[in-house]
């Protein structure tokens, strides 16, 4: 109902695509999962062209189109040799075709820089004479993004050391505890652990479960996040007497549930596949998802927010969804996050979820990534709901803006802030 208390008119089918696409532009998005972090965190926050251009995934790309130039050598070269190694071979001399490629000139053209083989020059300059307070204002607002969720690793010493200094963050960066290092690495830390003042051993006997418990409330309550999260191997399995899967259910669970922290899971990496490659080593393996099922089922007082990595999982985690309401997919996640899967993946859940899923994430890992990562994103999402919504007009169902504007709203911040408890 309008304010006026009249019931809205039907928009046109034929005005429906503009429309949707104006609203999903117009609605600030809340990004659940960065690798971004805030201005007080100092060199951790990475922006500017040459972060940009040296971002995993145009290292994966650049080893392949110019072999001459081995892993070692070029993580040996200094940044800028990098950024322009990379400019030189995927962009001067190729047409920069890929999403990464794309990415980068969406959002360099953004800044009004001009796409084009000058343009890194150009980039420099300008980059060479902004703040970095007024570069985070002007990012947040050219992608119209509300909040940024961080990832949060007690285990890099850098990020602990910050943490431990005390001080605030702006509004607009979300803490998310990350428990990689706790509860996938937990052997390797037992001795950090223990110079922390942890008593833990790798029997996880009952005093190590308590001490690991006692950890995660520590960092609760230092970060305040609004989730845990960890990154789960595709070979990931649940029950078992794995330690990872041991930690999960002795001491992440109670502990999310008792704080009323949900735990996100992301699951289906391969970490290392090829090492010299470092972190653009990374592959996919397919999950079996009976580990989500059981842990859902068995765990009705969690609440689950999960983003799978393999393309073959999304169609199962969508049924996954519907068979329990703890469980909220979100994203499309690293190798997904390109226009045709995420077409495809946006579809099939609001097929089977309707509004109740998150459907993207940035994972932004340089400040101006968060501009093509939602531009692009922005323009799938809203031609698959302009889609829908033609579909239900078809029905003869009055499809109305404030009913859009609702919806998208729902998806781009209301499903998740109601799912950590911040939102009715
Ligand atoms: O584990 C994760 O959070 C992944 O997103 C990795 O950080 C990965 O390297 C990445 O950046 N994906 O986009
Ligand atoms: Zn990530």
């Amino acid at each position: 109902m309008a304010e006026n208390g009249q019931a809205q008119a039907a928009v046109p089918r034929e005005e429906l695509p503009q429309l949707v696409s104006a609203i999903v532009g117009e609605t600030p998005v809340f990004d659940v999962h960065t690798h971004l972090y805030s201005p007080r965190f100092g060199e951790l926050l990475l922006w500017g062209v040459d972060e940009l251009l040296t971002y995993h995934y145009l290292i994966a790309e650049v080893l392949r189109s110019d072999r001459s130039v081995t892993p070692e050598q070029f993580y040996a070269m200094p940044l800028a040799e990098r950024a322009e190694h990379i400019w030189r071979t995927m962009f001067a001399q190729a047409s920069p075709l890929s999403e990464a490629q794309r990415g980068v000139l969406t959002t360099l053209k953004a800044l009004g820089i001009e796409p084009g083989p000058e343009a890194l020059a150009e980039a420099r300059e300008y980059f060479a004479h902004v703040s970095l307070e007024e570069h985070v204002q002007r990012v947040f607002q050219l992608a119209n993004v509300s909040a940024v969720v961080m990832t949060n690793d007690p285990f890099d010493s850098s990020e602990r050391k910050v943490w431990l200094a005390g001080g605030e963050d702006e509004a607009r960066f979300r803490a998310a505890l990350r428990l990689d290092g706790l509860i996938v690495n937990f052997a390797q830390n037992l001795d950090t652990l223990r110079a922390w003042g942890y008593d833990v051993s790798a029997a996880l006997d009952e005093r190590t479960m308590a001490e690991v418990r006692r950890f995660l409330e520590e960092w609760i309550e230092r970060i305040a996040p609004m989730y845990l999260a960890v990154s789960l191997p595709d070979t990931f399995a649940y029950p078992s007497d794995e330690p990872t899967a041991r930690l999960i259910a002795g001491c992440v669970l109670p502990v999310s549930r008792e704080r009323g922290v949900p735990f996100a899971m992301m699951i289906g990496v391969k970490r290392g596949v090829n090492p010299a490659l470092k972190l653009a080593g990374d592959g996919v393996g397919k999950f079996d998802i009976c580990a989500l099922e059981r842990l859902c089922a068995e765990n009705p007082e969690n609440r689950f927010l999960v983003t799978l990595l393999s393309r073959e999982n999304q169609h199962e985690l969508c049924v996954a969804a519907r068979k329990f309401p703890n469980l909220m997919p979100f994203g499309c996640w690293w190798f997904l996050n390109n226009p045709s899967i995420i077409e495809e993946i946006t579809r099939e859940r609001l097929e089977l979820l309707g509004l109740s899923f998150i459907p993207q994430h940035s994972d932004a890992r340089v400040l101006d990534q968060l501009i093509y990562k939602w531009a692009h994103s922005r323009e799938i999402i809203a031609r698959v709901l302009a889609d829908k919504y033609s579909d239900l007009a078809r029905s003869g169902w009055p499809v109305t803006e404030e009913a859009i504007r609702r919806d998208v709203a729902r998806l781009f911040s209301g499903n998740f802030l109601s799912f950590v408890g911040e939102q009715d």
